[in-house]
């Protein structure tokens, strides 16, 4: 059972028939699906990646962390590849006062007066909509997106559609990306779906401390992604095995690190592009617990 991974990716612009997973079967296949493409403005000098800080209440270093970095970050615009919330529950989440939802965008409001910010569903905070979006003044991104950056292309995902092996995973993400599934789930109460999510996340930790292990993105997909989307370089997250794996001559998959402010040492990182490529930041942990 994988029901850690299971809050998964939904993009509503995609329907399950254009998935690459058969239900019937459960076969997965590499088929590729469409790209969003976007291109940099010429006046970008640079533009930071992140992913996978899985904010919530219980890691108030990560969502302080989080915040700081909104503030000082000097980049010129940021891309969010997935799971920037532990878990996201419906966009009436982040009216309620003082909750992490609000603590994130509240952050991210006011990161976005200063610099565009792009969101990318993960499989954690998939149900973030337009509502969310509004909120913080940023722009929802197809999972994948091709960005054109200093003429050269990269294919940016959240990660999770190329771990085919995780053919139960891959299943779930197909009924939680239809409109059915989101509108049974958003309907109910905001504490039911709050608790919901907490006994997912009961069952999420259990497993981890089992040592159970995940599926890795398969080389032969992210080959096939890169080749029908022209593009040399892959970055994604979702697998925090933050790492630069060539998959063919000229072909690289570069991968993010997840965000633990608490951890020792700290995971507090951000990929940065620039002309010159690409480069991890680390950020200096600067959180004092009071
Ligand atoms: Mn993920």
């Amino acid at each position: 059972m994988t029901t850690c991974q299971r809050m998964t990716s939904s993009s509503k612009r995609l329907s399950p028939s254009e998935h690459d997973v058969d239900l019937r079967s459960a076969s997965v296949t590499t088929t590729v699906p469409r790209f969003e493409e976007l291109a940099a403005p010429s006046h970008w000098r640079t533009v930071d990646f992140i992913s996978d800080l899985h904010l919530q209440a219980s890691e108030p270093a990560t969502v302080d962390a989080f915040t700081r970095y909104l503030t000082h970050g000097s980049a010129d615009a940021l891309f969010i590849l997935g799971d920037l919330f532990e878990v996201w529950v419906g966009d009436d989440a982040m009216a309620e006062p003082g909750c992490f939802e609000a603590q994130g965008c509240a952050a991210l409001q006011a990161a976005a007066q200063r610099m565009p910010v792009y969101f990318m569903h993960g499989n954690r905070d998939f149900l973030a909509g337009q509502g969310f979006a509004q909120h913080c003044g940023i722009t929802l991104l197809d999972d994948p997106t091709v960005l054109t950056f200093a003429g050269q292309r990269y294919l940016l995902s959240h990660g999770d559609l190329l771990c085919i092996d995780d053919v139960d995973y891959q299943r779930f993400r197909v009924q939680a990306r239809s409109s059915a599934w989101q509108h049974q789930f958003l309907s109910q109460p905001l504490a039911t779906r709050r608790a919901q999510a907490r006994g997912i996340r009961q069952e999420s930790e259990a497993r981890k401390q089992s040592g159970a292990s995940y599926a890795d993105v398969d080389h032969t997909a992210a080959i096939a992604w890169l080749h029908a989307a022209d593009a040399h370089t892959l970055v994604h997250g979702h697998t925090h095995k933050p790492a630069t794996h060539t998959l063919a001559p000229g072909l690289q998959r570069v991968v993010l690190s997840d965000w633990d402010a608490a951890a020792l040492p700290p995971r507090l990182e951000t990929l940065r592009l620039s002309a010159a490529g690409l480069e991890r930041v680390k950020l200096a942990p600067t959180y004092q617990p009071s």
